[in-house]
């Protein structure tokens, strides 16, 4: 006989979240939730909290994205699942497995106009796997083991259940969840062996992998796969790392002479999007490997595309027997780029100037970044910048808010990553302008014993958005904010800590002190405002 669980609606929705590996939730206070509070707290399960709940779903998110696990978001009833849906929105077009709970108003009075009232369902369809109102009690543990189902099932990504009222208050006595059961989506065989064939014939393959990559649990089978046929590797979103820098397949800076001379070229887990230049790589042919069908890129014409779970896929390829042709020269000759690439960087990193261009801060914190450390992206040109001079040690340690390109993932994917790793550096990587949308959750942080540090490039504007602004018009608007303010001391007064910065030479003693400090501490670099990132070549 099965297992009985009984409870209130948050007990039996606990008890579920529980089978399916949820091991903690973030949230923002709301009447309408409170039993998923109780259950929580009677149960000793973590119960993080924030200022926004943007950041509750970015925190969720973080988790997802780091564990390969579900996180969990509990938005309590209208506006505070309103405020969720650029986060639902973020997790969606990165394929993580977030869940959010929404409180709902009470279904017995609906259209009478309670507080809150809306239904949440039609606003968040579009960017969910899964929507739904669970309508009985007895229904909350099936209704949360579908939605975690849909919501790891690839292609991975968010769902959402609301719960009304009496539904979540009331009591039931019903069976406990069985093991989740995630199913495995089968490529066809015959379209992974021509993608082998072409690319082991290949004279000049190129792969590009990415994050469903990682989130496939898929990075050792990439390994073995690119090693087996001889291919070099380029990688962006979760899928950096993915490689070693110092492996001789791993490529970063050769990305332009790549897919300009490249025969076949293969994309692994990721879409053919604006980061790729639509999947139009000059005369190459295209294999687009996908976790999922629904993945198949529309607007290209790709060679072949196996779609399927992606471990399946990139061992096959491990393993392909046919004829392989020689792509040594062709490794050689993009190392060489590689070389050139790595050096012009190396002297950026280490120019001096005043003010500090945002290429120095990276300079500097490449010498105090453990191999481990997580790094955070949150802003426009100064994001940019740590793609390209931030280089991950290993997969699975480098956020960025992915082809939504949302600002305001900063303290959310903060709170997120320090949750998972209670021992590692977190830096978050912040715009000036990115800091407002999120840095007064820099007081949940401090408050809930999270250290974090928080690099500001502060420039004084909107940058990526002033630069091209000028170039298209000849001048701006709404792009500039106050020069040299003091985020430091927003920081300092939430409860952590912060210094500013304007010399170069003060770079890495701040950057010591700010990784020492133990509480949430933000070093705020003035730089300059009138570099701009060289959007041209910008194909990350
Ligand atoms: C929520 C949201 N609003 C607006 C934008 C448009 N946007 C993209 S980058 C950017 C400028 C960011 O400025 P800042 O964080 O200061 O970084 P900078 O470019 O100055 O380095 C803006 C406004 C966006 N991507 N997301
Ligand atoms: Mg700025």
């Amino acid at each position: 006989m099965a297992e009985m669980i009984e409870g209130h609606g948050g007990d039996l929705a606990l008890a579920a979240l529980r089978a399916y590996g949820v091991t903690e939730m973030f949230t923002l206070s709301g009447g309408h939730v409170f039993p998923l509070y109780d259950a929580a707290h009677k149960a000793g399960f973590p119960i993080y909290d924030v200022r926004h709940e943007q950041s509750a779903v970015f925190a969720a998110e973080a988790v997802a994205k780091l564990q390969r696990r579900p996180g969990l978001a509990v938005l309590t009833a209208g506006p505070g699942v309103t405020n969720g849906i650029s986060g639902l929105t973020s997790a969606f077009f990165n394929a993580s497995p977030v869940l959010v709970l929404g409180g709902r108003a009470p279904a017995f009075r609906w259209g009478s106009g309670s507080l809150q009232e809306i239904d949440h369902v039609p606003l968040v369809t579009p960017v969910t796997k899964y929507a739904a109102t669970v309508t009985g009690t007895e229904e909350i543990p099936g209704e949360v083991a579908k939605a975690l189902t849909a919501a790891l099932t690839a292609h991975r990504g968010p769902a959402f259940l609301d719960l009304p009222l009496e539904v979540l208050f009331s009591s039931e006595d019903v069976a406990a969840p069985g093991a989740p059961e995630i199913p495995v989506v089968q490529p066809d065989p015959e379209q992974v062996t021509q993608a082998a064939t072409l690319l082991a014939g290949a004279e000049r393959p190129v792969i590009i992998a990415g994050s469903d990559v990682w989130g496939g649990d898929a990075i050792a089978e990439l390994r073995a796969a690119a090693e087996a046929l001889q291919i070099p590797v380029f990688t962006n979103g979760m899928g950096r790392g993915a490689l070693p820098p110092g492996h001789p397949l791993a490529f970063a800076k050769a990305r332009r002479p790549a897919l300009n001379e490249a025969d076949v070229v293969a994309v692994i887990g990721t879409p053919l999007d604006f980061r790729l230049g639509f999947g139009e790589f000059g005369a190459a042919q295209v294999v687009h490997i996908v976790d999922a069908p629904s993945q198949r890129a529309g607007h290209v014409e790709t060679a072949v595309s196996p779609a399927g779970d992606l471990r399946l896929i990139l061992t096959a390829l491990a393993g392909h027997s046919g004829r392989r042709a020689d792509h040594s020269e062709w490794i050689e000759g993009l190392r060489a780029a590689e070389d050139a690439g790595k050096a012009r960087d190396a002297e950026a990193m280490a120019a001096e100037s005043d003010p500090i261009k945002p290429a120095r801060i990276y300079g500097e914190l490449r010498k105090v970044l453990a191999p481990d450390a997580v790094t955070i992206g949150d802003g426009g040109d100064f994001v940019s910048y740590a793609g390209r001079f931030l280089e991950p040690a290993q997969p699975g340690t480098w956020l960025d808010p992915g082809p939504y390109g949302c600002l305001g993932t900063g303290m959310g994917y903060a709170m997120g990553a320090r949750v998972t790793y209670p021992d590692r550096q977190i830096c978050v990587l912040m715009g000036d302008g990115a800091a407002g949308f999120s840095l007064m959750d820099a007081e949940s942080l401090a408050r809930q014993g999270l250290p974090v540090v928080i690099v500001v490039g502060n420039n004084g504007i909107w940058g990526l958005e002033k630069h091209p602004m000028q170039a298209m018009y000849g001048y701006d608007v709404a792009a500039d904010l106050q020069p040299g303010l003091h985020y430091d001391r927003v920081v300092q007064a939430l409860g952590g800590a912060g210094e500013t910065v304007e010399k170069s030479s003060e770079l890495g003693p701040a950057l010591e002190r700010a990784f020492d400090a133990g509480v949430p501490y933000l070093v705020n670099v003035l730089t300059d405002p009138a570099d701009a990132y060289p959007r041209s070549s910008n194909l990350a």
